[in-house]
């Protein structure tokens, strides 16, 4: 009769239908359903008026007849009210031939209101295992010296030459493999030399106490000195011993998610070319300066380092709003952030510590200072080509710690993440 007859214009719709064009299918709305093995994994949200079960045994038909593999179902009363009581609003998760997909939404559209669907929330990819960290080497180039006008090294194919060989080792790196280590020319020392005693001069007045003790320990026990450039592979076994984090060599800049993810397994992306000899007190991109100098000390520091691994494990799958707050808020912190220490204004930050124009504008009366706030340093708008025009700081190291930790805590994941140390990979917890 009139009961049966829907569910066989579903069926006659489904033969007839044209076999659906491989690869992503396609909806008149624009969303994209990601094919795999012939079948799409799609959400559907419908409506079913609820005097009477009747609509919801004739979806349920429409489900068999497209041989629908049920992923998830909620349902819950809706918002509106028809026949005499409110809807009931499903969500269900389905698996469906994608040659389907059209036909099957157009028969439930049928029997059901409010019929949307929309594609299966899909978490970003982030690697599971330290090895996976291979695959985290996503370069963002502006202002890699081939690109940027603006580099002191644009003009210098020579620099531009030797920046290539060194990178080229960092390509080719695989987990596991040794650390490459570099010949460095005496022009490239002369740099680090120059950086390194100004620097240094500056350092007991500008810089929080945790990044002095450290200096010194590397001073005394890894060579760290005006007269070499360290070693990556030395600097990485000093790492190791102290904190558990280890170097890998990086091309350039990364992505902030493939820098972030890294950190989560204690793993610090380090490049190790050097700024152009012009402009020994700035580089516009992250050099072994900036690493060696900057960030090195800190994370020999075991609260620093664990902050620093906290932050990498908020990052792990997070959308791509979150990274870019996570990445705002590093940049407020680990890069540029200031702290209170015995009454005075200290440094902290990695951008800060290797910059030596930067370090002491920081500290000067010109900048604004805010007290450090999470929320508000997320969003702060930031400065990748000059100084920042505002600092944010922090009572203490620790309070920093705290707050961050407090942020990060509260990122909203469907799933939660803990490392396991023994076998340096992520345990995925809670997933749907
Ligand atoms: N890449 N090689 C390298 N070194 C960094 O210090 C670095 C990076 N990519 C991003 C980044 N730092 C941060 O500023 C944040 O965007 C996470
Ligand atoms: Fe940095």
């Amino acid at each position: 009769g009139r009961k049966q007859s829907l569910i066989e214009d579903a069926r006659r719709e489904r033969a007839c239908a044209p076999a659906g064009s491989p690869g992503p299918s396609r909806l008149g709305d624009g969303s994209v359903f990601e094919e795999k093995d012939g079948k799409v994994t799609l959400n559907v949200l419908f409506a079913l008026s609820g005097q009477k079960n009747a609509g919801f045994f004739k979806a349920g038909k429409i489900f068999e007849t497209f041989e629908a593999k049920l992923l998830h179902i909620e349902s819950r009363p809706g918002r509106k009210w028809k026949n005499n009581g409110p809807d009931l609003e499903f969500f269900m998760r389905c698996e469906v031939q994608s040659s389907d997909l059209d036909v099957f939404l157009n028969t439930l559209k049928r029997v059901a209101d409010d019929v949307r669907s929309y594609p299966e929330e899909k978490v970003p990819w982030f690697p599971k295992q330290i090895k996976d960290l291979d695959r985290c080497n996503v370069l963002i180039t502006k202002f890699d010296p081939d690109l940027d006008h603006g580099h002191p090294g644009y003009n210098d194919s020579e620099y531009r030459k030797r920046r290539a060989a060194i990178i080229e080792l960092a390509f080719r790196y695989k987990h596991g493999d040794p650390l490459p280590t570099v010949e460095y020319t005496a022009e490239e020392t002369s740099t680090w030399q120059q950086v390194y005693q100004q620097l240094r001069s500056v350092y007991p007045s500008t810089a929080c106490r945790q990044f002095l003790d450290s200096l010194q320990q590397l001073e005394e026990e890894c060579g760290y000195g005006k007269e070499r450039i360290p070693q990556l592979r030395d600097v990485s076994a000093f790492l190791k011993e102290k904190t558990g984090f280890q170097l890998r060599p990086a091309a350039g800049l990364l992505s902030a998610r493939d820098f972030l993810a890294s950190l989560a397994f204690r793993v610090f992306q380090c490049t190790q070319y050097i700024r152009h000899p012009s402009s020994p007190m700035h580089s516009p991109e992250p050099d072994c300066c900036h690493e060696l100098l900057g960030h090195i000390p800190m994370l020999a520091n075991k609260e620093f380092a664990q902050f620093s691994q906290e932050i990498g494990l908020a990052s792990l799958g997070a959308s791509d709003e979150d990274i870019e707050k996570l990445s705002t808020l590093y940049w407020f912190t680990v890069e540029f952030g200031l702290c209170k220490q015995n009454g005075a204004v200290k440094a902290y930050g990695a951008g800060l510590l290797s910059s030596y124009g930067e370090l002491v504008y920081a500290l000067s009366n010109e900048p604004e200072y805010k007290p450090f706030d999470p929320e508000e340093a997320a969003v702060q708008p930031y400065q990748d080509q000059t100084y920042q025009p505002v600092y944010f700081v922090s009572e203490s190291f620790e309070d920093a710690k705290m707050k961050l930790r407090r942020y990060s805590a509260n990122i909203q994941r469907p799933f939660a993440v803990r490392y396991d140390p023994f076998t340096c990979s992520i345990e995925v917890l809670d997933q749907p």
